[in-house]
């Protein structure tokens, strides 16, 4: 593959997207892919700085625009430092969360203009957008059971302590995104057992690298 792929996995709290982006990473690998792993806020020395200030809630009493612009700030180094890179030597990148989180839960649930929105993605992203999209849905109460659980005695984050009312406003939004995008978006049942996830999400990214190789033939032919 001369130029890589980029996959990104979206989805509520607890949805199982770390789970599922170590087992794909592995089956990549195993068919000799240049594999990298990566997740949002954070993936670059400069994105993970600013990811505790706004997990923790330190930069919450600045409202959700401002919190947006520091989203988009981690976004913007992690693209230029990590992501493109890869991609340009050819590399698979599977990345824990992408713009459609900030959509979500900065658009949407924040309450943000969608034209500030759309600006502000169009700067950050610069043109790396996702080749494929998995969203991975579950039920709010199911994913915060979960999370908590693996979280243990710790505390839930900024984002996952909101009401249920909001997770649930969430799971519409990445549901309405996946509709509206089908060519880059693909709808998963995170509630069977992650067994079945896996191989749901396998089918769909043998699918969409397929597709991208015709393609790319196509064009060069
Ligand atoms: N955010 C992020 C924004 O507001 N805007 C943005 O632009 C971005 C990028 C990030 C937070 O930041 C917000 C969204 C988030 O609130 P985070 O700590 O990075 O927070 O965590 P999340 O991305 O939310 O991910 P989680 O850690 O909550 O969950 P995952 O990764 O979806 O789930 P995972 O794989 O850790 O699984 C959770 C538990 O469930 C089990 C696992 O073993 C684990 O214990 N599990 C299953 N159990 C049963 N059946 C299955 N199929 C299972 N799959 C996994």
């Amino acid at each position: 593959m001369s130029r890589g792929f980029f996959i990104t996995f979206e989805g509520g709290e607890g949805a199982g997207k770390s789970t599922q982006i170590d087992q794909l990473a592995r089956s990549l690998r195993e068919e000799g892919r240049d594999v990298i792993v990566t997740r949002e806020p954070g993936g670059s020395s400069g994105a993970e700085a600013v990811r505790h200030v706004l997990l923790s809630g330190a930069a919450e009493p600045f409202g959700s625009a401002m919190e947006a612009v520091l989203f988009a700030a981690a976004r913007s180094d992690h693209v230029e430092q990590v992501i493109r890179p890869a991609i340009e030597r050819g590399a698979v990148v599977l990345c824990d969360r992408f713009l459609d989180s900030s959509r979500v839960y900065q658009g949407v649930t924040g309450n943000l203009d969608d034209d500030f929105m759309r600006n502000l993605e169009r700067v950050t992203v610069n043109g790396m957008v996702p080749d494929l999209t998995l969203v991975l849905d579950i039920d709010p109460e199911e994913g915060l059971r979960r999370a908590s659980a693996r979280r243990g005695t710790g505390a839930p984050d900024r984002f996952e302590k909101e009401t249920l009312a909001i997770h649930r406003r969430r799971r519409k939004a990445f549901l309405e995104i996946a509709k509206a995008e089908p060519a880059r978006c693909v709808v998963i049942d995170a509630s069977m057992s992650a067994d079945k996830v896996t191989a749901a999400i396998q089918r769909a990214v043998q699918l969409a690298m397929a597709a991208a190789s015709t393609d790319r033939e196509r064009s060069e032919a």
